[in-house]
């Protein structure tokens, strides 16, 4: 339910915003949060705040051609929208996936907003991609590719403006593509204009692990207001990239059983527990597919395929649930059938992966349920992290940077807790989150002005 004093914002968004859904599904579960915060401080719907935090900043849109390895000219669409930069320079990933357009990057980069606010730390949200797809490319394609997107990509970014990251199809060979250029066409060794860098060249320890990693800190502190732990439960991962891969090595480490994995093409159901070291050799060494998990030794017997389409992940019987592949790949059947098999949490290692109707059954049903803009907000912050380690031309050990994602997991949980409690919905993660994310931004923009 909506605020009657809200619904004509929603309704300008909609209209001002045809043909993009997922911005839409976005903009709306925020606002349905916001009624009880206007209820209590009127003085947000003044300056037209909220319409403004609806509208990003900045959109760019551009042609990124590139050559491909059999000499025929390639066409893709690059995207930047600098939503909001109320709490520091824009902030947030770049997704290449075929899926990618317009409105995809405007509900990601109004998410990122309000997670990047949760993370407490000086970052404003932006998202970026194009619709590129990496798969089946040569290193040398995407390389091309990278430089044709970082030739106008420049003119929009930099450490004090907008610093892009990875998301979907974008890891550390495409950041290392990316600063290449960067750096050749500026002349600057501006280490800080991207995140998700290599080690060796200015990368933060424990960013590759972050998103992941957070994601379980998270669901341990929300197991943990119930008395209960990782130890001993069943947990099934959706996706097996990044996110997906780092939420398997915490989860075990933690004592809990990963049953199952994904990517677009099915899910392998290993009930003796995924192998974490055939998962890194399929996906982080060989860029594969994740059927060809059960051809190498190593696999549990029984260990099985399901293809995509013939059944979903979310029929494997679990304790816990982590989607960590893309919006909207958590129905609401998948979500009944969890409640049916006894779920207990479900945390959302992806941005918006969950519909609102299984949002609303989990949360009927009394399970445990965080959303993404606070649960997956660890590897944003780690990004952070390594903006603060360039700046003071620092390199943090793994430890020490591994102890503040966990201490920065803890505090974004407990803030979105008492934020639900003083909102009078205890337990509401949802709620919470939007609430104190939207805060922060909207204090930061009532400072600043109507600009
Ligand atoms: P990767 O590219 O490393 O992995 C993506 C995984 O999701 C792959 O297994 C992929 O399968 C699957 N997937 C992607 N698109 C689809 C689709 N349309 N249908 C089914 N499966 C799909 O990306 P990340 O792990 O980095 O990102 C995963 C999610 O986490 C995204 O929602 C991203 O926005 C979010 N996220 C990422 C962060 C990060 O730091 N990387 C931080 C916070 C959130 P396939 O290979 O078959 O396409
Ligand atoms: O969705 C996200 O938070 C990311 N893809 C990470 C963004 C970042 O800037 O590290």
């Amino acid at each position: 339910m909506i605020d009657e004093k809200l619904q004509p914002i929603l309704e300008q968004v909609l209209q001002r915003n045809p043909g993009e859904p997922e911005f839409h599904q976005a903009v709306r579960e925020v606002l349905e949060s916001l009624g009880r915060v206007i209820a209590k401080n009127p003085a947000y719907l003044e300056q037209a705040l909220i319409e403004r935090i609806c509208e990003p900043e900045r959109q760019i849109i551009f042609r990124v051609p590139w050559i491909d390895d059999k000499g025929h000219v390639q066409i893709n669409r690059g995207f930047r929208v600098q939503f909001n930069s109320a709490l520091g320079p824009y902030k947030g990933g770049l997704r290449f996936h075929p899926t990618v357009n317009v409105g995809i990057i405007k509900f990601l980069g109004f998410e990122q907003t309000f997670k990047n606010a949760l993370t407490g730390m000086p970052i404003g949200g932006g998202k970026g991609g194009s619709d590129f797809n990496p798969r089946d490319r040569s290193d040398a394609e995407v390389m091309r590719f990278c430089q044709s997107l970082m030739t106008e990509l420049h003119r929009h970014i930099g450490e004090e403006t907008d610093v892009p990251a990875g998301d979907i199809g974008v890891g550390g060979r495409e950041i290392g593509y990316l600063f290449g250029q960067y750096k050749r066409l500026t002349n600057r060794y501006e280490a800080g204009v991207l995140t998700g860098k290599a080690l060796f060249y200015g990368g933060s320890r424990a960013r590759t692990e972050a998103t992941g990693y957070g994601n379980t800190y998270f669901i341990q502190a929300m197991l943990a207001t119930r008395g209960q732990s990782f130890d001993g439960k069943k947990v099934v991962v959706s996706g097996s990239g990044n996110v997906a891969i780092y939420s398997v090595e915490k989860v075990q480490a933690f004592g809990g059983k990963v049953v199952a994995v994904s990517d677009s093409s099915g899910y392998v159901v290993d009930q003796s527990g995924i192998n974490l070291e055939l998962l890194k050799e399929v996906k982080e060494f060989r860029r594969g597919r994740i059927a060809e998990y059960l051809d190498l030794k190593g696999a549990g017997s029984g260990a099985h395929f399901v293809k995509a389409g013939v059944g979903s992940i979310w029929d494997v019987p679990c304790d816990v649930g982590m989607p960590s592949a893309t919006q909207n790949e958590l129905t609401g059947k998948d979500a009944k059938t969890l409640v049916t098999n006894g779920v207990i949490a479900v945390g959302e290692g992806a941005n918006m992966p969950s519909t609102p109707e299984a949002i609303r059954i989990l949360q009927e049903a009394g399970v445990l349920f965080a959303p993404g803009k606070a649960a997956n907000a660890g590897g944003v912050a780690t990004s952070a992290l390594e903006m603060q380690q360039n700046a003071s031309r620092d390199s943090w050990s793994f430890d020490k940077t591994e102890a503040r994602l966990a201490e920065i997991m803890r505090t974004i949980h407990d803030t979105c807790a008492s934020t639900a409690d003083e909102y009078g919905a205890p337990g509401d993660y949802v709620l919470g989150a939007n609430i104190a994310g939207f805060v922060r931004v909207a204090e930061a923009m009532r400072a600043l002005g109507v600009i």
